[in-house]
């Protein structure tokens, strides 16, 4: 028994470090796939984000369940791997290019290791400024689009009551955010 599960544990240890230097793919699937519950990740596409500025997205592994997940953001530091539907990968693009944006669908994006720092309501602000409402970011999170803002009124603008908030309100890219217990995947992995 003693030398059967050492064998498995070299045979770990050499998967392991194969892995390690086969590149970064598995990584990337495995951040990616912290981004949300199992049950949307085993049969969600996995994709990279774009090698460089401009460039193409690449599928890092066929899925069937409409979501798409990626991994950390290289910008960020990687803490802000996401599942997204597709009206939420709409709302990427939209954003991405800094295109007008409007859903006719609901949409539902996971983010349950937490984001990256940001502004409340610009999106495209990189560093905090007196007014600019900036979050740290590490609030896990799903995040809901609606295809009527009118729908939002009445909830939350800021994060302060714990609860779901309205981020990004009168701009093309408003959603709802709603906190999450942050995601720990070996607790459900084998
Ligand atoms: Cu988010």
């Amino acid at each position: 028994m003693k030398s059967l599960s050492t064998t498995i544990v070299i045979c770990f240890f050499a998967i392991g470090s194969l892995s390690a230097q086969t590149g970064s793919k598995q990584a990337k699937i495995k951040s990616a796939m912290s981004s949300a519950p199992a049950s949307i990740t085993e049969s969600a596409t996995i994709m990279d984000w774009p090698a460089e500025e401009g460039g193409e997205m690449v599928v890092l592994r066929k899925g069937t369940n409409g979501f798409t997940c990626l991994p950390g953001m290289p910008a960020t530091s990687g803490n802000d791997p996401m599942c997204l539907d597709e009206p939420w990968m709409k709302w990427m693009e939209a954003w991405m290019n800094e295109e007008e944006f409007k859903t006719d669908k609901m949409g539902f994006g996971y983010m349950l290791q937490g984001g990256s720092p940001g502004s409340n309501i610009d999106p495209y602000a990189t560093e905090p400024t007196d007014d600019n409402e900036w979050l740290s970011g590490n609030i896990p999170h799903l995040m809901i689009l609606v295809p009527d803002e009118s729908a939002l009124q009445g909830l939350p603008v800021t994060p302060g009551q714990g609860g779901p908030w309205v981020m990004f309100r009168n701009t093309p890219y408003v959603h709802i955010m709603a906190p999450m217990p942050k995601h720990n995947p070996s607790l459900v992995e084998n």
